[in-house]
């Protein structure tokens, strides 16, 4: 197999400080080789960790004249990035950065089409970037003199309670851990280290507005939209991994990677002993020719692995849990090196997709709804498949996808009594009739996930109207436990968890 481009790096800690300040231990869930540098900078000093994949250096991070860079991930559109700062076509992800900031300051980042977490620092100031989507999540811990970031909240946890600190405004607090606050979607946080004060930034807002579009340019524009993000996810050679359910956004994704990339494509499902969608994926993985295998996890198997996808994760939602849990299983079972695995993870957020009813008004509040939501769940979080060393990346939330899609009036999502019309229309040539039409279950249902936690808290002697709120504190507790009390996974057992739920009853 030829060798799979991957990010530089999947993760950073760092540490930046006027005076002196402890550093942490790097306790990532993401699997990887440990970079460990220290800069000073005439202002600071900078220490770091960064975890990346591959035995060879750590290009991940950049340095010109006062201006430190740490890029945990990757750009889409370094080809305009290249155009405007005149960087040489070999330049780094982390110095495409530094040369846009030399350039536009802290508004860089709004350049930046990616999937990434970015630390710069310069002068007296740190600035923490995330994604348009958030979708490397990025936590700071601010404090007068010194400032600690992470892509990953347990390492911080390890650090202890900060003492104090300037307020941070926009930023959201995490449940249990003082001081420690999370990188929006799109933002730039500015912290002065000398003071700890922090000003937020946007660089990205989803779109509000709505186009009105003629039937064939919508098509036509979500097709090429599609296919350039894609595209743009196929760095080199080397052989993608599509995770397929056969339904519309992951077969979509699968007949592209299969136009774009020359080494061929692998693609993968997974079901359980109680539910599976493998005929459906068979469908298309035989249309496209692309090798194809199924791996099949049993029920309490998948259940084990709650701590695991919190753990991972660093989500307190039951319901992102309940779809990443298989996810998470699944990319646990791919073996072998580091693998670039694409999804088609996000696609009925802005296309309304788990809205099944017809009124278009219902609709566009739905997607306006979960556009203004998904911030702080971390379905996105590179760190599911990080665990196993993989790389994820999904389409449907490259920026100029998701601005696209988002912005299309709900009749062009639903049309002729179909849900993702415009998908569906867009990918007719290149997909068999039936995944084009048939409608699908989520893949927390197609798995039969949800029904199999509803009936391991329902065994443990909830009762029926119970199961949502017991789900909800068993999420809870597995975040108290492995991301902010540092116990590891494999050592929880979740029945003892629901066990102890359901003793304490109402408190
Ligand atoms: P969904 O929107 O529920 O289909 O799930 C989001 C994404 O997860 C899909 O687009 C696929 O990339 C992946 N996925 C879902 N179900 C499966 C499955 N059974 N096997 C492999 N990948 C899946
Ligand atoms: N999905 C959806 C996203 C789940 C909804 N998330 C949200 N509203 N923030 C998708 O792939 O688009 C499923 C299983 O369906 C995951
Ligand atoms: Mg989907």
């Amino acid at each position: 197999m030829t060798q799979t481009v991957l990010p530089a790096a999947f993760g950073f800690l760092a540490s930046a400080h006027s005076g002196g300040g402890p550093i942490p231990t790097a306790a990532f869930a993401t699997r990887g080789r440990h970079t460990r540098l220290s800069e000073r900078l005439h202002g600071q000093t900078v220490d770091a960790v960064l975890v990346h994949p591959g035995a060879g250096p750590c290009a991940a991070h950049a340095t010109d004249g006062d201006v430190l860079v740490l890029f945990a991930g990757e750009i889409y559109n370094r080809d305009e990035i290249h155009g405007t700062v005149g960087s040489p076509a070999s330049a780094s992800d982390a110095e495409l950065v530094s040369g846009l900031f030399e350039k536009y300051g802290p508004h860089a980042f709004r350049l930046v089409n990616g999937r990434y977490a970015a630390l710069l620092v310069t002068g007296t100031r740190v600035l923490a970037a995330t994604d348009h989507a958030g979708s490397v999540p990025l936590y700071v811990r601010p404090e007068p003199g010194h400032v600690l970031a992470a892509t990953e909240v347990k390492v911080l946890a390890e650090a202890g309670a900060a003492e104090g600190g300037a307020p941070v405004p926009g930023p959201r607090r995490l449940r249990g851990l003082p001081g420690v606050h999370r990188v929006p979607a799109g933002t730039v946080l500015d912290v002065r280290v000398d003071t700890g004060e922090v000003t937020a930034h946007r660089t990205w807002v989803p779109p509000v507005h709505r186009l009105l579009m003629e039937e064939d340019e919508a098509v036509n524009s979500v097709r090429a939209a599609l296919e350039k993000a894609v595209i743009r996810r196929l760095p080199g050679a080397g052989r993608p991994l599509v995770v397929l359910s056969g339904g519309i956004d992951s077969s979509a994704v699968a007949a592209l990677s299969v136009g774009a990339a020359t080494a061929g494509v692998d693609t993968l499902s997974m079901g359980t002993d109680v539910s599976n969608e493998f005929p459906q994926a068979r469908v298309v993985a035989d249309h496209l020719r692309s090798e194809h295998r199924e791996i099949t996890v049993g029920s309490e198997d998948l259940l084990a692995l709650l701590p695991h996808t919190v753990h991972a994760a660093e989500s307190v939602d039951p319901e992102v849990i309940e779809y990443l849990l298989p996810l998470t299983a699944l990319y646990r079972r791919i073996d072998g090196p580091p693998r670039r695995v694409l999804t088609g993870y996000g696609a009925d957020i802005p296309l309304g997709g788990m809205h099944r009813e017809d009124r278009l008004p219902n609709l566009d509040t739905a997607v306006a709804f979960d556009m203004d939501t998904f911030d702080g769940l971390n379905e996105m979080s590179p760190v599911l498949s990080a665990v196993s060393g993989h790389w994820s990346t999904h389409p449907y939330w490259d920026r100029e996808v998701l601005e696209l899609l988002t912005s299309l009036e709900a009749g062009l999502k639903r049309r002729y009594g179909r849900d993702k019309w415009v998908l569906r229309a867009a990918m007719a040539d290149l997909l068999p009739a039936e995944t084009v039409t048939r409608p699908k279950l989520g893949v927390h249902e197609g798995s039969g996930t949800t029904a199999s936690f509803s009936l391991l808290v329902r065994r443990a002697g909830a009762a029926e109207d119970e199961v949502a709120a017991v789900k909800a504190r068993v999420v809870q507790r597995l975040f108290d436990l492995t991301v902010v009390g540092g116990v590891h996974p494999d050592a929880v057992v979740v029945e003892e968890v629901i066990g102890k739920i359901l003793a304490e009853g109402g408190r």
